[in-house]
């Protein structure tokens, strides 16, 4: 195996941009409950944003999502954000909540629809200027529930000129990167169901387009880190949108159900050169807390994607192309299944004391203060919520 600080030292390459909708309440259909403390306004989930990179250092921006997160001045809430020693990421754009959209938005029959729609990427496109926000991230709601609905073709082929229009707004700096999803809202066909559809479609755009993965977007079953692998090869990957899943598009704490499988991810983006800042891939969390705390739930999942990243990072690369090419079977996968069962929070505590951040990030937050300082001050207003 791969010595620890060894291991350790590629860690220091590690960036999670968490979303700002996973400081406000969430639910399922069925309910949403409200949680003392919960923000009432974009600056209070930066603030909150804010405690998470405070004390793991991991999490140095937050990603929008407009118009949930709309305001006059982004440009001042990026200095906001900069005071509190965070900045902003990612703008996810939205065309899935105005009734307007019920049959499509980018994909829709009607050119006015798809004219609002368009516009909509154009406004997101104008708050990255303001922020200096990289990537504008797309997903679509846009689909059908039955067979003979819609012409999925035709769909297809608007989706490309919709795009091609918001494609070529963009800066140089600027990317666009679409995200897909196998079902839900729509449970015949979705518009971009899939990495195929999301490859196709970027790569029609040219390079500054680029393919998200959400990991609660596939079908049960579904071998993500080949995707991975496949979209690193490509050059295609742009972004994560990490959340864990015991059925469908659950949302849950990252490597919650599944820390092999965050395991297996990370090792694919270590092996296609998908860490750290320059390699062009966005690390970001798309998650909603339903039940837990939302700080200590979002301090959770970091230390999480760091946990299997460091476990990925101790992996013996060199022994295994050996035993790979010696056809050892067993042995192949005795090296990487070693990485994965080494236990590397002892080291972690150290790595981050080295730091300056506390050993335990979460009993650090436990007794800041700080929960207890915003149930106290947050009263009245509306409590934000996923959408609000
Ligand atoms: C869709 C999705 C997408 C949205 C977010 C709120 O399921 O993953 O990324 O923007 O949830
Ligand atoms: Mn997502
Ligand atoms: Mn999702």
């Amino acid at each position: 195996m791969t010595d620890m600080a060894t291991a350790l030292n590629g860690l220091d390459q590690l960036a999670i941009e968490v979303p700002s909708w996973a400081y406000g309440n969430s639910g399922t259909r069925f309910k949403v409950f409200g949680t003392p403390g919960t923000p009432r306004t974009i600056e209070e989930k930066i603030a909150d944003a804010a405690q998470v990179h405070k004390l793991t250092g991991l999490a140095p921006a937050v990603a929008l999502h407009i118009p949930w997160d709309k305001v006059e001045d982004y440009a001042a809430l990026d200095r906001y954000a900069k005071d509190l020693g965070v900045g902003l990421g990612t703008v996810n754009s939205n065309t899935f909540q105005d009734d307007v959209y019920k049959f499509g938005s980018l994909t829709h029959l009607d050119a006015k629809v798809r004219r609002q729609a368009i516009d909509h990427h154009f406004e997101c496109i104008d708050v990255m200027d303001a922020t200096g926000s990289r990537d504008l991230k797309i997903w679509l709601a846009d689909g059908t529930n039955y067979p003979g609905q819609g012409d999925m073709r035709g769909r297809q082929d608007r989706l490309a000129e919709s795009l091609q229009e918001i494609y070529a707004r963009l800066g140089d700096n600027q990317r666009l990167v679409l995200e897909y999803k196998f079902f839900e809202p729509a449970f015949y066909h979705m518009d971009v169901p899939d990495w195929g559809t999301s490859y196709a479609q970027t790569l029609a755009l040219g390079e500054k387009a680029l393919v998200c993965l959400d990991t609660g977007h596939h079908a049960p079953g579904t071998n993500i880190e080949f995707i991975v692998a496949q979209l690193l090869r490509l050059g295609k990957l742009g972004s994560f949108d990490f959340n864990s899943r015991f059925y469908a598009d659950d949302d849950l704490i990252v490597g919650a159900a599944d820390p092999y499988q965050l395991f297996r991810i990370m090792y694919e983006v270590i092996r296609g050169d998908g860490l750290g800042p320059d390699s062009g891939v966005a690390l970001m969390l798309d998650q909603c807390h339903n039940l837990e705390e939302k700080i200590p739930g979002q301090i959770r999942s970091v230390l999480n994607v760091q946990e299997m990243t460091a476990r990925a990072l101790l992996v013996d690369r060199v022994a295994l192309a050996e035993a790979q090419n010696d056809g050892d079977v067993l042995g192949a996968n005795a090296i990487f299944s070693d990485a994965f069962y080494t236990d590397v929070r002892p080291a972690l505590a150290q790595w981050r004391e080295e730091r300056g951040l506390p050993g335990d990030p979460l009993a650090a937050f436990a007794a800041s203060g700080y929960q207890k300082k915003i149930n106290d001050e947050r009263v009245g207003g509306t409590q934000a919520g996923w959408g609000a």
